[in-house]
């Protein structure tokens, strides 16, 4: 099924992207600098009033590869910055769920690996069989060619993080990491300059989004749908619209073979949320045309959403 091989290819195709590191690890580096949070020497005179150093972080590190990544065992309730980074040209996807009553992480794999099915109808039923056993509150999908931060409401509760793209992986092992979130959330939302929105239209879902975006600002995802959506970014060729990305999702639905609209096989972006939830993202991709696209399978034709015209071309500077 051409389908799921573009899905599964999608994962697993070498990067051919150009490098920006110097400027990414210029805004890495400052950004860390900036949120390194609270030294001892910064207490002098004490702690300040309600500060509870065991609640942990709010900003969380993440360099994900093929042997993992680690996370602390606990966080503070609030907007938590992930910052993902990755030297693995196939990239990884950080993933975040919240297990409904009842539910182990291990049930709720075995419907992931079934809406990773090659299969339709078996992939639609294991994204609603997600839909019903888990909240998706986002991650980050990242690649060597530049950070990828995103900020998370969590409230407290317990939440597991894994690394999605080992589904892709024949033999992948997923492991599940544990994240105990505490205390009282209270942070803003943090500032945004740009907002995507996932909606349903009548013609299917789709992404409500302008068509330029200074990357410079954060930008805010939210899921106004009503099923699970991701939004991911991977740079076009020149020239390609809206019109020439469906045409190529209907020749390769169709098994036909069609000049490929795509510059690159790398994607990095936002990773997927379940309805209601936002997320914000930022990160520093070379400026240029890219696609923003939806993989996540439709949960009754489980078609994945790009190919039921989920995409949209959009200038990032
Ligand atoms: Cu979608």
């Amino acid at each position: 099924m051409p389908l799921s091989t573009l899905l599964r290819g999608r994962r697993l195709r070498a990067l051919r992207n150009g490098r920006r590191l110097p400027r990414a690890l210029a805004v890495g580096l400052a950004a860390g600098a900036l949120a390194a949070g609270p030294a001892s020497a910064a207490f002098a005179d004490g702690p300040p009033a309600g500060w509870t150093a065991d609640l942990g972080p709010r900003l969380v590190k993440v360099h994900m590869s093929s042997s993992g990544f680690s996370l602390p065992s606990r966080v503070h309730a609030g907007f938590i910055d992930f910052r993902t980074t990755t030297n693995d040209a196939q990239g990884h996807t950080l993933q975040g769920v919240q297990l409904h009553k009842g539910v182990s992480f291990s049930r709720l794999l075995a419907d992931l690996r079934q809406a990773t099915s090659q299969t339709p109808s078996t992939s639609a039923a294991g994204i609603r069989a997600a839909a019903r056993d888990a909240t998706v509150v986002g991650g980050a999908a990242v690649e060597p060619s530049t950070f990828v931060s995103v900020s998370i409401p969590l409230t407290a509760g317990t939440y597991y993080f894994f690394d999605f793209n080992q589904l892709f992986v024949p033999g992948g092992k997923v492991t599940a990491h544990k994240l105990l979130v505490h205390g009282t959330f209270d942070t803003d939302t943090p500032a945004f300059g740009a907002t995507i929105t996932q909606v349903e239209t009548k013609n299917g879902p789709r992404f409500i989004a302008p068509r330029h975006i200074d990357t410079d600002s954060t930008i805010l995802i939210r899921n106004r749908a009503d099923e699970i959506h991701e939004a991911l970014f991977s740079r076009v060729n020149n020239g390609v619209t809206d019109a020439t990305l469906q045409k190529y999702f209907d020749l390769t639905a169709q098994g036909k073979t069609a000049p490929n609209p795509f510059a690159e096989n790398a994607q990095r972006g936002a990773a997927a949320m379940s309805p209601g939830r936002i997320e914000l993202l930022h990160f520093d991709p070379r400026g240029g045309h890219y696609a923003l696209l939806c993989f996540i399978p439709d949960d009754k034709s489980g078609i994945p959403h790009a190919f039921l015209g989920m995409h949209k071309v959009i200038r990032l500077s």
